[in-house]
């Protein structure tokens, strides 16, 4: 098999396990596999080339479980981790299986199931952060309604912001640096669920406490039920910088959410997926929330989890060959590439407005996925950048004491003094190139202030005048 279609954790493939652990029941038929035991699922998944494996409270500790149970379960699941390597990048709260939550979770209309929902979450969020996890899902698939009557929806959205404030409060009080993503969803198992979209979903967040602490999860299924374009809600929430996590699946069209494998269904919009999430510089994992067809016996479902790398290898190797192509075109001076697309409608001095002024203005910078601000940074930075082969300048002001700079991206930035500042200037060929560089300010906890792009072989500004820290 070629390599580049056998994953390999550097591809960052993880698997929630209740995907692979899925026993095949439905509405209408009872199980058709046994119970997989976690353990067994990190060893399968590790073995396939994973890079992690994510869990419901309830995946791992079984519901009701006593503390010796949970200590238990727990252990054995932390040794399989630390035996295979695979990491848990990503755990969310099961608020939706047991009777408890018939009215929802975050915005039952029963004030101690609300409190429950919340007590529940923290508890798994502890945990979650022992593991080493980053993000933590939120799916309200019971916050929502059968009938007009039964939920007055401010009132829902009012607890659901209540809820979103205090979790954010509890991480920060506790020093995590967790942050939490939304998974949007039309309906299933609610007649209508809230936040059905991503655009909904992003909407809420502008309303929170802590809008930086939380971004979406959207899954690809889940925007088709309802006829949308997934790779457009995908770039908006990039565009917003809230693509915390993703899952990825299959659907063919609107109907129930098939969660099939990654690539089934609309392999068009999965095309268009990958090479929009490889362009981005997309950096967290791609994680399969796919459900094995409940006619597979066990063979069936490592071959499907297998199956879901491998198609998203696959695009990935066609999403490049189609940029080549793009490249070759744009050499014989076509202008239907993605650069000429890129170029911004307004002057080039002025296309992305300087956060230091404004600081609302930043979310109109395009960044890497997992960029985001930072309260406890040390420095800030103002990037300049010339996608069309002009000048890029990548400036550093340290708050305090001058640190070194450590920013060392493909496009090789040389740091020279300027003032009170260190400087790095260099050529980004491209879009990806830049957020290779945000990505990397994003690991060294930076806080990025300003982006600016400057016209082809403009100077590099030289005097503070230009530099709005
Ligand atoms: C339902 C889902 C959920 C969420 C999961 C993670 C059971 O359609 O997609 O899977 O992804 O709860 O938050
Ligand atoms: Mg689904
Ligand atoms: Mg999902």
């Amino acid at each position: 098999m070629s390599t580049a279609l056998t994953p390999s954790p550097a591809d960052k493939f993880t698997f929630g396990l209740w995907t692979v652990g899925w026993q095949g029941r439905d509405p209408f038929g009872d199980a058709t596999r046994r119970a997989l035991d976690p353990v067994e699922t990190v060893h399968r998944l590790a073995e396939l080339g994973a890079y992690g494996v994510t869990f419901h409270d309830d995946d791992l500790i079984p519901f009701g479980s006593s503390d010796a149970q949970r200590a238990e379960r727990v252990g054995r699941f932390r040794a399989a981790l630390a035996q295979t390597g695979l990491r848990v990048p990503m755990a969310t709260t099961n608020l939706f299986t047991h009777p408890v939550f018939k009215d929802g979770a975050f915005t039952a209309n029963d004030r101690d199931v609300r409190r429950y929902a919340l007590r529940k979450t923290i508890r798994n969020i502890d945990l979650a952060v022992e593991l080493g996890a980053e993000v933590y899902v939120a799916w309200g698939g019971r916050e929502g309604a059968e009938s007009g009557a039964a939920k007055d929806v401010r009132v829902a959205l009012d607890r659901l912001k209540e809820a979103f404030d205090l979790l954010g409060d509890y991480v920060t009080g506790q020093g995590y640096t967790i942050r939490f993503a939304i998974e949007p969803k039309p309906n299933e198992p609610r007649g209508d669920i809230l936040l059905p979209t991503v655009g909904h979903a992003l909407a809420f967040i502008a309303s929170l406490e802590r809008p930086e602490l939380v971004g979406v999860n959207p899954e690809v299924g889940h925007e088709q039920m309802a006829g949308l374009n997934f790779p457009h809600g995908i770039a908006q929430a990039l565009w917003h910088g809230k693509l915390f996590h993703i899952d990825l699946n299959g659907q063919s069209g609107i109907k129930y959410d098939q969660d099939l494998r990654f690539g089934a269904g609309d392999l068009r919009a999965a095309f268009w997926l990958v090479d929009l999430l490889e362009a981005a510089g997309y950096q967290g994992p791609r994680h399969f929330d796919f459900k094995p067809p409940r006619t597979e016996d066990f063979d069936g479902v490592w071959a499907s989890a297998a199956g879901c790398m491998r198609n998203y290898l696959a695009l990935r190797e066609k999403a490049k060959a189609f940029r080549a192509c793009g490249r070759r075109s744009r050499r014989r001076g076509s202008t239907s590439s993605r650069r000429a697309l890129s170029r911004p409608a307004r002057s080039p001095r002025t296309c992305w407005p300087t956060a230091a002024r404004s600081r609302t203005s930043t979310s109109r910078a395009p960044r890497p996925a997992a960029w985001h601000s930072s309260s406890s940074t040390s420095s800030r930075w103002t990037i300049f950048s010339g996608f069309d082969a002009g000048p890029n300048l990548l400036r550093h002001r340290p708050r305090r004491a001058a640190i070194p700079c450590r920013v060392r991206t493909g496009a090789a930035m040389a740091p020279r003094r300027q003032g009170p500042d260190t400087a790095l200037t260099g050529l980004l060929p491209d879009r990806s190139a830049l957020y290779a560089v945000l990505a990397e300010i994003e690991a060294l906890g930076l806080d990025l202030i300003e982006l600016r792009k400057l016209a082809p072989r403009q100077e590099l500004p030289g005097s503070d005048d230009n530099f709005s820290p």
